[in-house]
C-alpha cells in the first residue's frame, strides 16, 4: 500500500485534488482508499472511505471542553494521533493499492503540531509521499512565490518524506501560471522579477531565502494542476508513482 498526503494552505484545493486523483487511479485498475483527516471538514467533494470525523466530533469537543471553534480545532487536531490504530485498521481492512489522505484545512494544525508528523511517520505503508499545493492565487507575485516555497521547505523539515510541489487551480489565472512555472525552474528569472516588484530590503530577504532553497534543492519540479479541467493530472500521477517507487528503493 502506498500513501499520499495532500497538504497546502487553507483553500489551496486539497479536497478537490483528492476527489480527482482517487477515481483517476481507480479507472486504471488500482484500489484507492480516500481518508479525510480534517475533523472540521464540511461539504467534502468525495465520499471518504475512512473519516476522522467518525472518531473525533468537533461539536462535542466544543461542548465538553467549553471551547470555541478555534480551540476545539486545535484540540481535535492534537487528538488525531491517538486515533491512528483505528485509522490504520480501517485502511488495512479496505486493503487498497493507494491511500490518499486529505489533511486539515489549516495546515499548521497538521504540520506544526505533533499529530501530523506522528501520523506520517507511523502509518504503515510501502511508500509515502506528500503533495504540497502552491495555490496559484497566492503565488501570483514573485515574492509571494518565494514565501510559499519557504513554506514548502518548512513542511519538508516537519514531515521528512519525499514531497511533490503542485501548482493548484491553474485554470483560475489564465496564462499567468506559465510565468510561475518559469519562476520554479529558473532562479535568475525569479530574482529579476523580485527585484522589479520588491523594496530593497524585501529583495535582499527574498533572494537570500531563494538562494538557500536553490542550494539545498536542485530538483524543484513544480507540477501544474487544475481540478476544474484535470490539466496536469497525467503528469502528476506519473510523478507520484515515480516518487513512491524511488522511496521504496531507498527503504530497501
Ligand atoms: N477553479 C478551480 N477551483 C478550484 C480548484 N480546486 C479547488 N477549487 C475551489 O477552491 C475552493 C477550495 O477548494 P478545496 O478543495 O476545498 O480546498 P482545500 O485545500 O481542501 O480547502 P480547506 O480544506 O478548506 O483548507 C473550492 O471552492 C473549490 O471548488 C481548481 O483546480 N480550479
Ligand atoms: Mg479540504
Amino acid at each position: 500500500m502506498q500513501v499520499v498526503f495532500v497538504t497546502g494552505t487553507a483553500g489551496a484545493g486539497k479536497s478537490q485534488l483528492t476527489s480527482i486523483l482517487a477515481p483517476w487511479y481507480e479507472e486504471r485498475g488500482s484500489t484507492v482508499a480516500t481518508v479525510n483527516l480534517d475533523p472540521g471538514a464540511t461539504n467534502l467533494p468525495y465520499d471518504p472511505i475512512v473519516d476522522i470525523r467518525d472518531f473525533i466530533d468537533l461539536e462535542s469537543i466544543m461542548a465538553s471542553h467549553q471551547l470555541g471553534p478555534n480551540g476545539a480545532l486545535i484540540l481535535s487536531a492534537d487528538m488525531i494521533a491517538t486515533r491512528l490504530p483505528e485509522l490504520q485498521e480501517a485502511i488495512d481492512e479496505y486493503n487498497p493499492d493507494y491511500t490518499i489522505i486529505d489533511t486539515p484545512g489549516q495546515m499548521e494544525l497538521f504540520a506544526y503540531r505533533p499529530s501530523g508528523p506522528y501520523i506520517v511517520e507511523n502509518i504503515t505503508a510501502e511508500g509515502k509521499a506528500v503533495l504540497f499545493l502552491f495555490d496559484s492565487i497566492l503565488a501570483s507575485t514573485a515574492t509571494h512565490f518565494v514565501s510559499l516555497a519557504l513554506l514548502a521547505a518548512s513542511l519538508q523539515l516537519r514531515l521528512q518524506i519525499p514531497s511533490i510541489p503542485v501548482l493548484s487551480k491553474i485554470d483560475l489565472i489564465g496564462t499567468k501560471w506559465k510565468k510561475i512555472m518559469k519562476w520554479a525552474s529558473n532562479a535568475t528569472v525569479l530574482e529579476e522579477d523580485i527585484r522589479q516588484e520588491a523594496s530593497a530590503s524585501d529583495y535582499l530577504l527574498a533572494t537570500g531565502v531563494l538562494r538557500s532553497l536553490v542550494k539545498t534543492d536542485s530538483s524543484f519540479e513544480l507540477m501544474p494542476f487544475s481540478a476544474q479541467t484535470s490539466e496536469g493530472l497525467v503528469e502528476l500521477s506519473a510523478t507520484i508513482t515515480r516518487i513512491l517507487k524511488s522511496g521504496e528503493e531507498v527503504d530497501d
